[in-house]
Protein backbone atom coordinates (compact mmCIF):
# COMPACT_ATOMS: atom_id res chain seq x y z
CA UNK A 1 0.00 0.00 0.00
CA UNK A 2 2.68 2.25 0.83
CA UNK A 3 4.48 1.81 -2.78
CA UNK A 4 0.76 2.68 -4.33
CA UNK A 5 0.59 5.46 -2.50
CA UNK A 6 4.12 6.78 -3.65
CA UNK A 7 3.71 5.93 -7.14
CA UNK A 8 0.24 8.02 -7.25
CA UNK A 9 2.26 10.86 -5.48
CA UNK A 10 5.04 10.28 -8.32
CA UNK A 11 2.43 10.11 -11.04
CA UNK A 12 1.09 13.52 -9.66
CA UNK A 13 4.35 14.98 -9.01
CA UNK A 14 4.23 18.93 -8.67
CA UNK A 15 0.43 19.33 -7.32
CA UNK A 16 -0.51 18.30 -3.70
CA UNK A 17 -2.88 15.41 -3.34
CA UNK A 18 -5.87 15.33 -1.15
CA UNK A 19 -5.75 12.85 1.67
CA UNK A 20 -9.15 12.48 0.58
CA UNK A 21 -8.40 11.39 -2.96
CA UNK A 22 -6.35 8.79 -1.95
CA UNK A 23 -7.93 7.15 0.46
CA UNK A 24 -10.91 7.20 -2.44
CA UNK A 25 -8.22 5.79 -4.97
CA UNK A 26 -7.00 3.33 -2.75
CA UNK A 27 -9.99 2.57 -0.40
CA UNK A 28 -8.22 3.02 2.73
CA UNK A 29 -8.86 4.93 5.42
CA UNK A 30 -7.50 8.77 6.04
CA UNK A 31 -5.95 7.96 8.93
CA UNK A 32 -4.48 4.96 7.31
CA UNK A 33 -2.98 7.05 4.05
CA UNK A 34 -1.64 9.60 6.78
CA UNK A 35 -0.03 6.91 8.65
CA UNK A 36 2.07 5.21 4.86
CA UNK A 37 2.80 9.05 4.28
CA UNK A 38 4.95 9.11 7.91
CA UNK A 39 6.40 5.72 6.92
CA UNK A 40 7.70 7.00 3.46
CA UNK A 41 8.87 10.69 5.22
CA UNK A 42 10.84 8.22 7.96
CA UNK A 43 12.33 6.49 4.67
CA UNK A 44 13.86 9.62 3.44
CA UNK A 45 11.09 11.18 0.96
CA UNK A 46 10.33 14.44 1.11
CA UNK A 47 6.43 14.95 1.10
CA UNK A 48 4.91 18.05 2.06
CA UNK A 49 1.68 17.75 4.03
CA UNK A 50 -0.81 21.53 3.94
CA UNK A 51 -4.15 21.51 5.49
CA UNK A 52 -7.00 21.27 2.87
CA UNK A 53 -4.53 21.03 0.12
CA UNK A 54 -2.97 17.64 1.15
CA UNK A 55 0.34 15.98 0.02
CA UNK A 56 2.82 16.55 -2.29
CA UNK A 57 5.94 14.61 -3.19
CA UNK A 58 9.18 17.30 -3.13
CA UNK A 59 12.07 14.59 -3.22
CA UNK A 60 13.21 10.85 -2.96
CA UNK A 61 16.30 10.01 -1.10
CA UNK A 62 19.04 8.54 -2.41
CA UNK A 63 18.90 5.17 -1.39
CA UNK A 64 18.92 1.81 -3.10
CA UNK A 65 14.61 1.46 -1.82
CA UNK A 66 12.45 -1.57 -3.27
CA UNK A 67 10.12 0.53 -4.92
CA UNK A 68 12.51 2.70 -6.83
CA UNK A 69 14.74 -0.55 -7.61
CA UNK A 70 12.09 -2.18 -9.12
CA UNK A 71 9.84 0.89 -10.86
CA UNK A 72 10.58 0.58 -14.41
CA UNK A 73 13.23 -2.54 -14.14
CA UNK A 74 11.22 -4.50 -16.84
CA UNK A 75 13.11 -7.89 -16.32
CA UNK A 76 11.48 -11.22 -16.24
CA UNK A 77 12.26 -11.94 -13.23
CA UNK A 78 15.22 -10.66 -11.79
CA UNK A 79 14.14 -8.07 -8.96
CA UNK A 80 11.01 -9.02 -8.65
CA UNK A 81 11.47 -9.29 -5.17
CA UNK A 82 14.04 -6.87 -3.35
CA UNK A 83 14.81 -6.44 -0.05
CA UNK A 84 16.80 -3.56 1.60
CA UNK A 85 19.00 -2.66 4.23
CA UNK A 86 20.29 0.45 5.20
CA UNK A 87 23.25 -1.81 7.45
CA UNK A 88 23.84 -5.36 7.25
CA UNK A 89 26.83 -7.59 7.92
CA UNK A 90 26.47 -8.89 4.58
CA UNK A 91 24.18 -9.10 1.86
CA UNK A 92 25.14 -12.38 1.07
CA UNK A 93 24.87 -14.05 4.16
CA UNK A 94 21.29 -12.32 4.03
CA UNK A 95 20.87 -13.64 0.83
CA UNK A 96 21.56 -17.23 1.70
CA UNK A 97 19.55 -17.08 4.68
CA UNK A 98 16.38 -16.33 2.17
CA UNK A 99 17.25 -18.86 0.15
CA UNK A 100 17.49 -21.15 2.86
CA UNK A 101 14.06 -20.32 3.55
CA UNK A 102 12.97 -20.89 0.15
CA UNK A 103 13.40 -17.29 -1.58
CA UNK A 104 12.76 -17.29 -4.99
CA UNK A 105 15.47 -17.37 -8.30
CA UNK A 106 15.99 -13.89 -8.56
CA UNK A 107 15.56 -12.45 -5.02
CA UNK A 108 18.10 -9.20 -4.40
CA UNK A 109 19.63 -7.87 -1.25
CA UNK A 110 21.22 -4.75 -1.57
CA UNK A 111 22.48 -2.75 1.33
CA UNK A 112 23.50 0.99 1.47
CA UNK A 113 26.72 -0.50 4.58
CA UNK A 114 27.97 -3.56 5.06
CA UNK A 115 29.78 -4.15 8.57
CA UNK A 116 30.85 -7.49 7.84
CA UNK A 117 31.52 -7.47 3.73
CA UNK A 118 32.94 -10.19 2.45
CA UNK A 119 35.91 -11.23 -0.32
CA UNK A 120 37.09 -14.71 -0.79
CA UNK A 121 38.46 -17.09 1.26
CA UNK A 122 37.44 -15.18 4.27
CA UNK A 123 38.78 -11.69 2.87
CA UNK A 124 37.36 -8.56 4.11
CA UNK A 125 35.15 -6.20 1.79
CA UNK A 126 35.02 -2.61 2.48
CA UNK A 127 31.98 -1.50 1.75
CA UNK A 128 30.82 2.09 2.93
CA UNK A 129 27.68 4.19 2.16
CA UNK A 130 28.10 5.37 -1.95
CA UNK A 131 28.66 1.79 -2.98
CA UNK A 132 25.98 -0.54 -4.45
CA UNK A 133 26.10 -3.91 -2.29
CA UNK A 134 23.79 -6.30 -3.85
CA UNK A 135 23.29 -10.23 -4.03
CA UNK A 136 21.23 -12.32 -6.27
CA UNK A 137 19.83 -15.52 -5.89
CA UNK A 138 19.65 -17.90 -8.61
CA UNK A 139 18.89 -21.21 -8.82
CA UNK A 140 20.14 -22.94 -11.49
CA UNK A 141 19.80 -26.20 -12.92
CA UNK A 142 22.74 -27.21 -14.14
CA UNK A 143 26.02 -29.20 -12.34
CA UNK A 144 27.76 -27.64 -9.52
CA UNK A 145 30.89 -27.48 -11.72
CA UNK A 146 29.53 -24.96 -14.28
CA UNK A 147 29.12 -22.02 -11.03
CA UNK A 148 32.16 -20.57 -11.67
CA UNK A 149 31.60 -19.74 -14.72
CA UNK A 150 28.28 -17.84 -13.63
CA UNK A 151 31.29 -15.23 -11.89
CA UNK A 152 33.04 -14.45 -15.41
CA UNK A 153 29.17 -14.06 -16.73
CA UNK A 154 28.43 -11.59 -13.76
CA UNK A 155 31.57 -9.94 -14.28
CA UNK A 156 31.14 -9.44 -17.63
CA UNK A 157 27.27 -8.10 -17.26
CA UNK A 158 28.95 -5.16 -14.45
CA UNK A 159 31.49 -4.40 -17.19
CA UNK A 160 29.16 -4.04 -20.18
CA UNK A 161 26.69 -1.71 -17.46
CA UNK A 162 29.62 0.32 -16.88
CA UNK A 163 31.23 0.82 -20.61
CA UNK A 164 27.72 1.55 -21.66
CA UNK A 165 26.65 4.06 -18.98
CA UNK A 166 30.29 5.65 -18.07
CA UNK A 167 32.47 5.19 -21.16
CA UNK A 168 35.39 3.92 -18.94
CA UNK A 169 37.39 1.23 -20.08
CA UNK A 170 36.23 -0.94 -17.86
CA UNK A 171 37.76 -4.54 -17.74
CA UNK A 172 37.39 -8.44 -16.40
CA UNK A 173 40.01 -9.16 -14.24
CA UNK A 174 40.05 -12.58 -14.46
CA UNK A 175 38.66 -14.62 -11.86
CA UNK A 176 36.19 -11.93 -10.35
CA UNK A 177 37.13 -8.39 -10.44
CA UNK A 178 36.30 -5.54 -13.15
CA UNK A 179 38.98 -2.91 -13.44
CA UNK A 180 39.12 0.45 -14.58
CA UNK A 181 42.50 2.00 -14.97
CA UNK A 182 44.35 -0.66 -13.42
CA UNK A 183 42.28 -0.54 -10.38
CA UNK A 184 39.51 -2.78 -8.72
CA UNK A 185 36.45 -1.13 -8.75
CA UNK A 186 34.11 -4.22 -8.65
CA UNK A 187 34.58 -7.79 -6.65
CA UNK A 188 32.00 -10.93 -7.27
CA UNK A 189 31.81 -13.19 -4.15
CA UNK A 190 30.04 -16.48 -5.80
CA UNK A 191 28.70 -18.72 -2.97
CA UNK A 192 27.01 -21.94 -3.81
CA UNK A 193 24.27 -24.75 -1.46
CA UNK A 194 24.54 -27.90 -3.70
CA UNK A 195 24.59 -31.31 -3.56
CA UNK A 196 27.01 -33.31 -5.83
CA UNK A 197 25.16 -32.64 -8.84
CA UNK A 198 22.37 -30.44 -8.15
CA UNK A 199 22.58 -27.09 -6.97
CA UNK A 200 19.93 -26.28 -4.45
CA UNK A 201 21.32 -22.12 -4.92
CA UNK A 202 23.92 -19.56 -5.85
CA UNK A 203 24.22 -16.62 -4.28
CA UNK A 204 26.07 -13.95 -6.47
CA UNK A 205 26.94 -10.78 -4.52
CA UNK A 206 28.09 -7.74 -6.63
CA UNK A 207 30.00 -5.05 -5.10
CA UNK A 208 30.41 -2.13 -6.83
CA UNK A 209 32.37 1.21 -5.58
CA UNK A 210 30.22 3.86 -6.91
CA UNK A 211 30.01 7.55 -5.54
CA UNK A 212 33.03 6.61 -3.07
CA UNK A 213 35.55 8.59 -2.18
CA UNK A 214 39.26 6.81 -2.05
CA UNK A 215 39.77 8.38 1.79
CA UNK A 216 36.55 6.41 2.65
CA UNK A 217 38.38 3.41 2.22
CA UNK A 218 40.37 1.27 4.95
CA UNK A 219 44.46 2.61 4.27
CA UNK A 220 45.59 -1.29 2.75
CA UNK A 221 43.26 -1.13 -0.53
CA UNK A 222 43.28 2.79 -1.31
CA UNK A 223 46.17 1.89 -3.70
CA UNK A 224 44.41 -0.59 -5.59
CA UNK A 225 40.96 0.43 -5.48
CA UNK A 226 39.00 3.15 -7.25
CA UNK A 227 35.21 4.18 -7.13
CA UNK A 228 33.23 5.72 -10.49
CA UNK A 229 33.20 8.93 -8.71
CA UNK A 230 36.88 8.80 -8.75
CA UNK A 231 36.93 8.29 -12.04
CA UNK A 232 34.42 10.26 -13.58
CA UNK A 233 35.31 13.38 -11.37
CA UNK A 234 31.75 13.44 -10.34
CA UNK A 235 28.88 10.93 -8.46
CA UNK A 236 26.46 8.98 -10.75
CA UNK A 237 22.72 7.33 -9.83
CA UNK A 238 23.20 3.82 -8.12
CA UNK A 239 19.37 3.58 -8.76
CA UNK A 240 20.24 3.85 -12.35
CA UNK A 241 23.29 1.66 -12.72
CA UNK A 242 21.70 -1.24 -9.96
CA UNK A 243 18.68 -1.21 -12.24
CA UNK A 244 20.56 -1.75 -15.13
CA UNK A 245 23.35 -4.12 -13.67
CA UNK A 246 20.37 -6.42 -12.85
CA UNK A 247 18.82 -5.97 -16.60
CA UNK A 248 22.31 -6.83 -17.98
CA UNK A 249 22.99 -10.05 -15.47
CA UNK A 250 19.28 -11.13 -16.46
CA UNK A 251 20.02 -10.85 -20.08
CA UNK A 252 23.76 -12.74 -19.83
CA UNK A 253 22.24 -15.52 -17.56
CA UNK A 254 19.38 -16.05 -20.19
CA UNK A 255 22.40 -16.35 -22.23
CA UNK A 256 24.31 -18.84 -20.51
CA UNK A 257 21.11 -20.96 -19.97
CA UNK A 258 20.43 -20.79 -23.78
CA UNK A 259 23.71 -20.83 -25.70
CA UNK A 260 25.73 -22.06 -23.24
CA UNK A 261 29.28 -20.39 -21.97
CA UNK A 262 31.24 -19.89 -25.18
CA UNK A 263 29.14 -16.64 -26.57
CA UNK A 264 30.07 -15.26 -22.83
CA UNK A 265 33.42 -16.44 -22.74
CA UNK A 266 34.41 -15.06 -25.84
CA UNK A 267 33.24 -11.18 -24.99
CA UNK A 268 35.40 -12.15 -21.78
CA UNK A 269 38.17 -12.47 -23.48
CA UNK A 270 37.88 -9.15 -25.55
CA UNK A 271 37.13 -7.28 -22.59
CA UNK A 272 39.64 -8.70 -20.42
CA UNK A 273 42.22 -6.84 -18.38
CA UNK A 274 44.07 -10.15 -17.72
CA UNK A 275 44.95 -11.64 -20.82
CA UNK A 276 48.23 -10.47 -23.00
CA UNK A 277 50.07 -9.68 -19.62
CA UNK A 278 53.06 -11.45 -17.49
CA UNK A 279 51.16 -12.33 -14.01
CA UNK A 280 51.79 -14.09 -11.22
CA UNK A 281 48.93 -16.46 -9.57
CA UNK A 282 48.29 -17.81 -6.18
CA UNK A 283 47.05 -21.06 -6.79
CA UNK A 284 46.34 -23.60 -3.79
CA UNK A 285 49.26 -25.03 -5.20
CA UNK A 286 51.52 -22.33 -4.53
CA UNK A 287 53.07 -19.09 -6.80
CA UNK A 288 53.46 -19.62 -10.32
CA UNK A 289 54.39 -17.16 -13.14
CA UNK A 290 53.56 -16.76 -16.61
CA UNK A 291 51.84 -14.98 -19.62
CA UNK A 292 48.11 -15.38 -19.60
CA UNK A 293 47.29 -16.80 -22.89
CA UNK A 294 43.46 -17.65 -22.78
CA UNK A 295 40.53 -18.89 -20.75
CA UNK A 296 39.25 -22.03 -20.79
CA UNK A 297 36.05 -23.46 -22.43
CA UNK A 298 35.23 -24.17 -18.84
CA UNK A 299 36.65 -20.92 -17.28
CA UNK A 300 40.25 -21.40 -16.47
CA UNK A 301 42.82 -19.14 -16.70
CA UNK A 302 45.49 -20.68 -19.38
CA UNK A 303 49.21 -19.97 -18.99
CA UNK A 304 52.77 -20.35 -20.54
CA UNK A 305 55.54 -20.39 -18.20
CA UNK A 306 59.17 -18.74 -19.89
CA UNK A 307 59.94 -22.38 -20.04
CA UNK A 308 56.87 -22.99 -21.83
CA UNK A 309 55.18 -25.00 -20.28
CA UNK A 310 50.94 -24.27 -20.08
CA UNK A 311 49.68 -24.47 -17.22
CA UNK A 312 45.52 -24.45 -16.42
CA UNK A 313 44.57 -22.40 -13.61
CA UNK A 314 41.30 -22.72 -11.62
CA UNK A 315 41.30 -20.35 -9.12
CA UNK A 316 43.47 -17.85 -7.26
CA UNK A 317 45.17 -13.90 -6.92
CA UNK A 318 46.51 -12.87 -10.19
CA UNK A 319 49.27 -10.27 -9.76
CA UNK A 320 50.89 -8.51 -12.03
CA UNK A 321 54.37 -8.78 -13.04
C1 LIG B 1 36.16 -10.02 -3.91
O1 LIG B 1 36.95 -10.82 -3.12
O2 LIG B 1 36.56 -9.19 -4.69
C2 LIG B 1 34.66 -10.23 -3.70
C3 LIG B 1 33.97 -9.04 -3.15
C4 LIG B 1 32.48 -9.23 -3.09
C5 LIG B 1 31.78 -8.14 -2.35
C6 LIG B 1 30.28 -8.27 -2.41
S1 LIG B 1 29.45 -6.89 -1.79
C7 LIG B 1 27.95 -7.69 -1.79
C8 LIG B 1 28.22 -9.11 -1.33
N1 LIG B 1 28.21 -9.23 0.11
C9 LIG B 1 29.40 -9.56 0.60
O3 LIG B 1 29.65 -9.74 1.83
N2 LIG B 1 30.28 -9.71 -0.40
C10 LIG B 1 29.68 -9.46 -1.69
P1 LIG B 1 38.51 -10.97 -3.28
O4 LIG B 1 38.85 -11.24 -4.72
O5 LIG B 1 38.89 -11.95 -2.27
O6 LIG B 1 39.08 -9.54 -2.96
C11 LIG B 1 39.13 -9.05 -1.64
C12 LIG B 1 40.24 -8.02 -1.57
O7 LIG B 1 39.87 -6.82 -2.28
C13 LIG B 1 40.52 -7.55 -0.15
O8 LIG B 1 41.44 -8.41 0.48
C14 LIG B 1 41.10 -6.15 -0.38
O9 LIG B 1 42.46 -6.22 -0.75
C15 LIG B 1 40.37 -5.67 -1.61
N3 LIG B 1 39.20 -4.82 -1.27
C16 LIG B 1 38.45 -4.82 -0.16
N4 LIG B 1 37.44 -3.96 -0.26
C17 LIG B 1 37.55 -3.38 -1.48
C18 LIG B 1 36.78 -2.43 -2.19
N5 LIG B 1 35.66 -1.91 -1.70
N6 LIG B 1 37.20 -2.08 -3.44
C19 LIG B 1 38.31 -2.62 -3.99
N7 LIG B 1 39.07 -3.53 -3.37
C20 LIG B 1 38.68 -3.92 -2.13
Amino acid sequence: MKDCILRLLKEEKGRYVSGEEISGRLGISRTAVWKYINALKEEGYEIESRSRAGYMLLGAPDLLLPFEVKEGLGTRFLGKEVHHFSEVRSTNDEAKSLAGKGAGEGTVVVAERQIGGKGRLGRSWASPAGGIWVSIILRPAFQPLEAPKLTLATALAVTRVLREETHLDARIKWPNDVFINSKKVCGILTEMNAELDRIHYVILGIGLNVNIDIMDFPEEVRGTATSLMEELGKPISRLQLLRSILREEEKVYDLFLKDGFAPIREEVRNLSYTLGKWVTVNYGKGMVSGKALDISESGALLLRTDKGRMITVTSGDVGEE
